[in-house]
């Protein structure tokens, strides 16, 4: 029995069966008019935060549902059920990204139809997640630039796979060597139509650049319903 081969099958179907849920959940988020996005990007890249400090400005004319994936505990769920978003946290159980079919079990816990924008907050993990389709209409990254301006050619396939990328934690740049210059011509050579937002979610700059940004996602994804 060739081993190897055996792994590659197996991991071909757990991608495919993937995708059929994902297809399922992308027609129901389309069927109720919610634009749905998946946010990736490492542990401690801000994710959390950046919820945090994009839902005072969208919440008060959108309405927002949060789902947030972690591996172990609701501490994400916690700080975004302060903001009295509808919020439903997964824990994958050592998992390292949601896949569809967890997406599926907790959309039920939603009212869908009166979501205008559902944000799913995936585990912190730059590679895994990028596979997993969960029937979003965009991938969202977030990169703190503390991490170094290496990563998005070393994690190339995120990018590759994403409408937009936030650069947080600007606030840091002159206490780092990071070259910004550098960071977002790699990030534009991997993907040349991606969005790019720097941003502090420490001091607030860049936020409501990127806040009217996804505002202005909401409103063409509405336009276009079905
Ligand atoms: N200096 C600075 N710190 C930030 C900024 N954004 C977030 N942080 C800090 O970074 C740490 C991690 O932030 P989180 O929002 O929890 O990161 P996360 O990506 O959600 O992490 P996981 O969910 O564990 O993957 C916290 O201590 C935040 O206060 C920023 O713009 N500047
Ligand atoms: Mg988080």
């Amino acid at each position: 029995m060739d081993h190897g081969r055996r792994e590659i099958e197996v991991m071909a179907n757990l991608l495919s069966s993937n995708d059929i849920q994902a297809e399922v959940n992308r027609t129901h988020f389309r069927k109720n008019n919610c634009l749905a996005i998946n946010v990736i990007g490492s542990p401690g890249a801000g994710k959390t935060t950046l919820l945090e400090r994009t839902l005072p400005h969208l919440g008060l004319e959108l309405n927002v549902g949060v789902i947030e994936g972690d591996i172990f505990t609701s501490k994400d769920a916690d700080r975004i059920a302060v903001h009295g978003v509808p919020v439903i946290q997964i824990n994958t159980g050592g998992g390292c990204h949601l896949d569809s079919k967890m997406v599926s079990k907790v959309l039920p816990e939603f009212d869908c139809q009166a979501t205008d924008l559902m944000i799913i907050e995936n585990v912190g993990n730059l590679v895994c997640p990028a596979d997993f389709d969960l029937g979003e209409a965009f991938k969202v990254i977030v990169l703190s630039i503390v991490e170094g301006d290496d990563k998005p050619s070393k994690y190339p396939v995120i990018f590759r796979n994403a409408k937009v990328v936030v650069l947080n934690k600007m606030d840091l740049e002159l206490l780092t060597d990071v070259n910004m210059e550098t960071m977002k011509h790699d990030i534009r050579s991997i993907n040349p139509e991606i969005e790019i937002f720097e941003v502090s979610c420490r001091n607030g700059n860049g936020l409501q650049a990127w806040t009217n940004w996804l505002r202005h996602e909401v409103e063409v994804f509405k336009e276009h319903k079905v």
